[in-house]
């Protein structure tokens, strides 16, 4: 699936700004075959949650209405039109007038309609979209809809972020000739310093004949040449894509002589994993960094440029090399800029919450099985599977991507595991071998109990000795640390990142001696587990939970959010923000010294 960008060929139009917004109840029945009264504006993009004071909405559980005129341009006449929608979180319908032009499940990746027989250069028309927020058995991430004595909707689901919904991303109508490039895939390898090989394919919309190809280099020149839908381009002296050091050529794909043009940002590198060493063009790469969230106070998981940009600059400042986009695809955005900025991306799919019985043993909580047909079931592995394919055929072009991850903490120890994992492991290989595939693993799933570890290229370890267990021990939870590392190490040839460790802070708590919550248990708490990751070779990374302080579901457990960032909601450092600064600039110093990225 190719992003909507600017050529000769195809132009764009954003849809962003303030829509008439209404939830299902106050539409009225068929709300696209009529304006919607305009008594709410939502802005796009943004989640809807939190932008009004109405708890109404904030914790409404269905179907929301977004609507707007849109004024077509004339100059777009004989052009192909698409409506693209970014995200409609978790599913979408989009109508134009009066049809329906698409329907889209699964609230992190994006879908687009033709709309060219519907609308007419020079003319109006009216956009009605539709945003379902329900998560069930049948859907990525999982959930579970109840009904309350009230008659109320209630959403149940396992993972603590907020379910945060709306169209978070962009909405736009774009151009393209009718005859046109549908995708391109590019794979990239370099045999050694004096040429790389960049193979390619390039979908188009009718016969592939007059494709053709060049890849130019960051000042503009022409390095390579080639024609057919198919085939390679050789770069002689190619710049490497590098973790901290970029490099970025542009395929430039052109569809007929005065036909579709694109343009696809390619960065050279090659990812591998031998042993229990990750390598990125050969060399190997240790991860540090932070598991994220899209989130915000009030535009939720809305997304915005200069927030974003911020964190990767926090990220800079801070040493990280890379992130993790727990626990779903982020806004493509992110991406773009990873690419640019030389940092290094495991991306995830929003399988989050396969597990119903998270910590049950220690707890004493009676279980049931996870993997059965009333709960995580072959809808939910179909739906999966969905959600692998649109990420891959998303992300797959992005050099910043290493890795791709297609579940956070599943049920790994539990029967039926390894028979709802196998297939999808195969799907993610097929759609793409070039790059490793992993899973977080929970800490219910040891060595010597997870059931699926072995399918996986890395093991991912989301670990919190020390608060969830040993709280306030950081003794026990040394010692515990250790042993379970260990185990891995042996009972796996594989690297293993460290994909959550970490602890919740109340910025501003201090205490001469550390207790949980306070600033100085945060830094107690990293360094004990460097500490440990320093003496097992096979740890390859290490990225915190959490970057910053988050929004969560209320409870008990969580007092207006989870507090485990490094940086608050607002994004000041908590003080183990300089702790964490000190160890990766100095292991930073320490690579560039030994030559590698
Ligand atoms: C986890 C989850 C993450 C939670 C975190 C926590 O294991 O993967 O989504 O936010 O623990 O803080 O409890």
């Amino acid at each position: 699936m190719l992003t909507p960008r600017t050529s000769r060929s195809r132009d764009i139009r954003p849809l962003d700004g303030l829509w008439t917004f209404a939830l299902d109840h106050e539409a009225g029945s068929r709300p696209w075959e009529a304006p919607l009264a305009v008594t709410r504006q939502a802005p796009v993009p943004a989640s809807y949650n939190d932008v009004f004071t109405d708890p109404g909405v904030r914790d409404h559980v269905g179907v929301a209405w977004y609507q707007r005129v849109i004024d077509v341009p004339a100059t777009w006449a004989g052009q192909r039109i698409v409506l693209r929608v970014d995200a409609a979180t978790h599913a979408g319908t989009v109508y134009v007038d009066d049809h329906r032009v698409a329907g889209h499940q699964g609230g992190y990746t994006p879908f687009e309609a033709d709309v060219t027989s519907l609308v007419t250069p020079g003319g109006r028309a009216r956009v009605t979209i539709a945003v379902d927020n329900r998560l069930t058995s049948a859907t990525i991430p999982p959930g579970t809809v109840t009904v309350d004595d009230n008659g109320r909707s209630r959403q149940v689901y396992r993972h603590d972020f907020f379910n945060y919904a709306g169209l978070p991303r962009s909405v736009r109508l774009y151009t393209t000739p009718i005859r046109h490039l549908t995708d391109i895939t590019v794979h990239t390898a370099a045999a050694d310093e004096r040429t790389a090989t960049v193979a390619y394919t390039v979908g188009t919309s009718g016969e592939p004949d007059g494709v053709a190809v060049r890849l130019r280099d960051e000042a503009g020149a022409v390095v390579a040449t080639a024609q057919g839908a198919t085939g390679e381009l050789h770069v002689a002296r190619p710049r490497l894509w590098r973790p901290g050091a970029p490099y970025l050529y542009v395929l430039e794909a052109r569809y007929g002589d005065d036909g579709d043009t694109y343009e696809l940002p390619v960065g050279i590198r090659t990812v591998e994993v031998r042993g229990q060493e990750f390598l990125i063009n050969g060399e190997p790469f240790y991860f540090t960094g932070f598991g994220k969230h899209e989130d915000s106070a009030i535009r939720g998981k809305g997304h915005d440029d200069a927030l974003m940009v911020h964190d990767f600059e926090l990220m800079r400042w801070i040493g990280a090399n890379s992130f993790r986009t727990s626990h779903y695809p982020y806004a493509e955005e992110w991406l773009d800029y990873a690419d640019r900025h030389g940092i290094v991306v495991i991306d995830e799919t929003a399988a989050v919450g396969l597990h119903l019985n998270m910590a049950a043993g220690r707890l004493g909580y009676a279980t049931r099985p996870t993997f059965s047909p009333d709960a995580m079931n072959d809808a939910t592995r179909d739906a999966h599977a969905q959600a692998i394919r649109e990420l891959i055929a998303r992300d797959k072009n992005h050099p910043s991507v290493v890795m791709w991850c297609i579940a956070n903490e599943p049920a790994s120890a539990e029967q039926g595991a390894r028979e709802y994992f196998e297939p999808l492991v195969a799907l993610t290989r097929g759609l793409d071998d070039t790059r490793p595939v992993t899973f977080a693993n929970q800490g219910d799933a040891r060595y010597d109990t997870d059931r699926i570890a072995d399918l996986f290229d890395v093991v991912c370890l989301n670990r919190y000795f020390g608060w969830y267990a040993d709280t306030g021990d950081l003794g026990a939870a040394e010692a515990h640390l250790e042993e379970e590392l260990r185990g891995w190490a042996a009972a796996y040839d594989k690297p293993i990142v460290f994909t959550e460790y970490g602890v919740d802070t109340l910025s501003g708590l201090h205490s001469v001696l550390p207790g949980p919550w306070s600033e100085e248990y945060q830094i107690d708490f990293l360094e004990m587990y460097h500490r440990v990751f320093d003496r097992i070779p096979a740890v390859t990374g290490e990225q915190i939970w959490n970057f910053a302080d988050f929004q969560t579901t209320s409870g008990v457990h969580r007092v207006d959010g989870n507090k485990k960032g490094v940086f608050t909601r607002d994004r000041r450092p908590k003080s183990v923000a300089r702790v964490l600064k000190e160890r990766w600039t100095a292991m930073r110093a320490a690579r560039a010294q030994s030559g590698h990225s």
